[in-house]
């Protein structure tokens, strides 16, 4: 069947240039963060497209997602809904999925620009700073449209960006109620600390719809803050068991928990609530040495990416965290969130 996977998420438009920490001082911004632009953030956008070798990149965190899945996946596989302009940033969001094959369907703004991401790079993090514009614009009612809730009814598998809790909760109520309804599988990704922390509600509600959650390391920790966990914030095993057992709408699937902590081993933890048993599992990353790191923009996406696409295909867990983490080393060696082309494929033997 066509499109197994529905993303839904901001399409961005990434603008992507090194920075000293100084530049980040000046504005407040930690090292490795995403964040929404407050008024005082607003001068970076105009500064970074004046900065020698800013490079303008197709970006979204579930785009980027949504196009690695569609990377690896066979042709008509994949399809994202976000909101946009009616502008020359869309027209390069569309050129930059249509590369790779990725179905768009966007809801178009005719009077608010595309959104921008400042991707600021310092070494091997990004700090990331967000005017959502558009994209802050989708509504629900955008996947009523009997074309695009075709689409939905046809997919097996759903991607959401967490960012997207900002924006709008009822379209992922909409799509994580169709996936309980008809035992389809959701997945949910934290996306930054602050979703945990300033879309709490939001998010514990989206929370019983999923199958999949998918976070890194300071997610969970923000997790843990913002719920009282009574678990050391650093211990991302436990905060898993605790986000594994949370209760869930579609008791024929377990709830399994996924913490990537950059080179640390990823932490996969799945609940069974019958038998109130814990499956714990932690897979050694693929280290890159530091002369193949071009940067590190978008490597959580494409983790993402390759593991859901590989649920798609019917692989194990285990196998979808190592074609996760092999997505994420190949976007790493590239500019931004971006694969290389020709296309290159998952080693088999890998
Ligand atoms: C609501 N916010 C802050 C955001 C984002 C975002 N995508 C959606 N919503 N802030 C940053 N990004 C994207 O994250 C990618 C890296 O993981 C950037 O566009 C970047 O491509």
């Amino acid at each position: 069947m066509s499109y197994p996977l529905v993303a839904l998420g901001n399409p961005l438009l990434d603008l992507q240039v090194d920075v000293d920490t100084e530049y980040l001082k000046k504005y407040d911004l930690k090292e490795n963060d995403a964040i929404l632009a407050e008024p005082k953030h607003l001068p970076i956008f105009e500064e970074v497209l004046k900065k020698d070798g800013r490079v303008l990149l197709a970006g979204g965190a579930a785009q980027n997602t949504a196009r690695a899945a569609q990377y690896i996946l066979p042709p008509k596989s994949v399809v994202y809904f976000g909101s946009v302009g009616k502008d020359v940033y869309a027209d390069k969001l569309i050129e930059a999925n249509n590369k790779y094959g990725l179905r768009t369907e966007y809801q178009v703004q005719e009077d608010i620009e595309t959104g921008k991401c400042a991707a600021l790079i310092n070494g091997a993090h990004r700090s990331l700073v967000t005017d959502l514009a558009a994209a802050n614009h989708f509504k629900a009612s955008h996947l009523d449209k009997p074309e695009n809730w075709k689409l939905v009814e046809n997919a097996t598998h759903f991607y959401i960006g967490g960012f997207h809790l900002t924006v709008s909760p009822e379209a992922i109520e909409k799509l994580g109620k169709h996936a309980a309804e008809n035992n389809k599988v959701f997945a949910l990704n934290f996306s930054a600390p602050f979703i945990a922390q300033f879309f709490k509600d939001p998010l514990d509600s989206a929370l019983k719809y999923v199958d999949f959650v998918i976070a890194n390391e300071s997610e969970a920790e923000a997790y843990a803050e913002s719920h009282d966990l009574k678990v050391d914030s650093k211990d991302v095993l436990s905060i898993a068991k605790e986000v594994a057992k949370l209760p869930k709408a579609n008791t024929k699937r377990p709830r399994t928990v996924v913490f990537t902590q950059g080179t640390e081993p990823t932490i996969v933890v799945k609940y069974d609530p019958v038998s109130e048993d814990f499956e714990v599992n932690a897979y050694k990353v693929k280290e890159l040495t530091s002369s193949q790191i071009v940067d590190t923009n978008g490597a959580g996406d494409a983790f993402a990416g390759g593991f859901i696409a590989s649920l798609v295909e019917g692989k194990t867990v285990a196998q979808a965290v190592d074609v996760g983490q092999w997505a994420a080393a190949l976007s790493i060696q590239q500019v931004g969130p971006s694969f290389p082309f020709p296309k290159e494929t998952y080693p088999a033997s890998a």
